[in-house]
């Protein structure tokens, strides 16, 4: 009877074992959102600490678990016992045990807290190993120093990027290369940055709290109202990396995504460049130009700004080169061909790998987006549904701006075909 459970039971630890294991393959850790796969020192470190009370604690489980099958075998009852008493009277302990066990709960604490307390350290600013004082760097000159220069060190070498969070969309600034949202040339939802480089990363938040999230290069740090936080990046491998907003901030939290592109320091330098080049002229007599048209009359300059085109709005996603990015709306809606991608991230085993912006998905998007973000009424006068729910574009249930408030915007289907033409000239 006893053999009988004991083998079902170690069967089934046996199946659940296999299980578990099964999401450990090589295969699924290639999912875009892997804290188990860092691609950059700091996301290692925090994978390391990870692992390290990973092991600490299959010992402790390993010997507490242990000892308990050893006293459930070596104390079972026997052919026998009936005549012993059904209750073992009580003794007083083992002194000696007790404060054993007690110091060995203290140093397995210990030992858990020196690994993580010195990765919270690491992750708190750029360290100086971090630092390419020795070589050439391709945006600043050489600086010689070590830790006496560090802070001056940090400004000249270490590239600043200043996340701003907003529900439900990430705003990216680099204070140092001049693209900022006040010089209106800031970057929603898509991070760029340099591979191999340093980069502290300044959090702020324009309304309540967000976190800043990508799992293969580091997180969670939040972003807080009224507060400044930081933190440090660096991704050692090029690529298209997925990242997300961690923490609950309202509607469409679920719908707060972004990106982090990791590119070469030349195409880095040039892509610079290209953020601060104003929008191309329209061409005369095409939809694009009615499109722009429309964005004037319609009140999207209220809100965004189009470099050489409109240059009032602050409060929405600069749209300027809007067409170049990957995604749109806090990342929520991808602009590759899905299919294609698939298949790319299947046959080379690699999710940071990515496909170019697909034109029409794009389009589609567009149309999608700017028709449902509580603007557009059906036939019937229903309001459509919104592709984030309660998004701050267009309806503005939060704020009160004079003429602004539930602005009940309508288009056709042509209008909308005309603005997104308009929007994807903006490369
Ligand atoms: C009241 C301010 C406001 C107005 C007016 C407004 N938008 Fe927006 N827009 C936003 C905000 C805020 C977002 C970000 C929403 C999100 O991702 O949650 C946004 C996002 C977008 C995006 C996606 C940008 C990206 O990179 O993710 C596009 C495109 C866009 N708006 C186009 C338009 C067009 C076209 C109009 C006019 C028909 C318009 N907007 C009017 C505030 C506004
Ligand atoms: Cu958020």
């Amino acid at each position: 009877m006893f053999s009988r459970i004991l083998s079902r039971v170690g069967l089934l630890a046996a199946l659940s074992l296999a299980f578990i294991m099964a999401g450990c393959s090589k295969e699924e850790l290639t999912v875009r959102q892997s804290t188990m796969d860092p691609k950059g020192p700091v996301a290692q470190v925090q994978f390391d600490v990870f692992m390290d009370t990973v092991w600490l604690v299959v010992v402790l489980f390993a010997l507490v678990g242990g000892l308990m099958v050893y006293a459930v075998i070596k104390f079972r009852s026997r052919p026998g016992d009936e005549n012993k008493p059904a209750i073992v009277e009580d003794g007083h302990g083992n002194p000696l045990i007790e404060i054993g066990l007690i110091t060995a709960s203290i140093g397995a604490l210990v030992i858990i807290a020196i690994p993580t307390l010195s990765a919270i350290w690491y992750t708190d600013d750029v360290p100086v190993e971090a630092i390419p004082t020795s070589k050439l760097s391709v945006w600043y000159p050489r600086v010689e120093g070590g830790r006496e220069n560090y802070a001056q060190t940090v400004e000249e070498q270490v590239l600043e990027v200043d996340v701003i969070g907003k529900q439900w969309w990430f705003r990216f600034e680099y204070p140092q290369l001049g693209l900022t949202n006040d010089a209106k040339h800031s970057v929603p939802n898509e991070l760029v940055i340099p591979k191999g480089k340093a980069v502290r990363i300044n959090l702020r938040s324009e309304d309540v709290i967000h976190s800043f999230w990508v799992p293969k290069i580091a997180g969670k740090v939040d972003l807080m109202p009224g507060r400044k936080n930081h933190m440090w990046i660096q991704a050692d491998q090029t690529g298209h990396y997925y990242g997300q907003c961690a923490e609950f901030c309202g509607d469409s939290h679920a719908y707060m995504l972004f990106r982090v592109e990791v590119v070469e320091p030349a195409e880095f330098a040039k892509w610079v460049e290209k953020q601060k080049s104003p929008a191309a002229a329209v061409a005369v007599g095409s939809p694009a130009e009615k499109g722009k048209a429309l964005f004037a009359a319609k009140s999207c300059v209220m809100c965004h700004n189009v470099g050489g085109h409109f240059g009032a709005g602050a409060f929405g996603p600069d749209l300027t080169h809007v067409a170049s990015r990957k995604s749109l709306a806090g990342a929520w809606l991808d602009n590759r061909d899905a299919v294609k991608q698939r298949a790319l991230e299947k046959s080379t085993g690699n999710t940071e790998n990515s496909v170019p912006v697909d034109p029409a998905t794009l389009k589609a998007n567009l149309v999608k987006w700017i028709g449902s973000s509580g603007v557009a009424h059906g036939a019937d006068g229903k309001m459509t549904k919104d592709v984030k729910p309660g998004n701050r574009m267009h309806y503005y249930k939060m704020f009160n701006v004079a003429g602004l408030r539930e602005t009940n915007q309508q288009f056709t289907a042509e209008e909308l075909d005309h603005l997104a033409e308009y929007l994807l000239t903006l490369k």
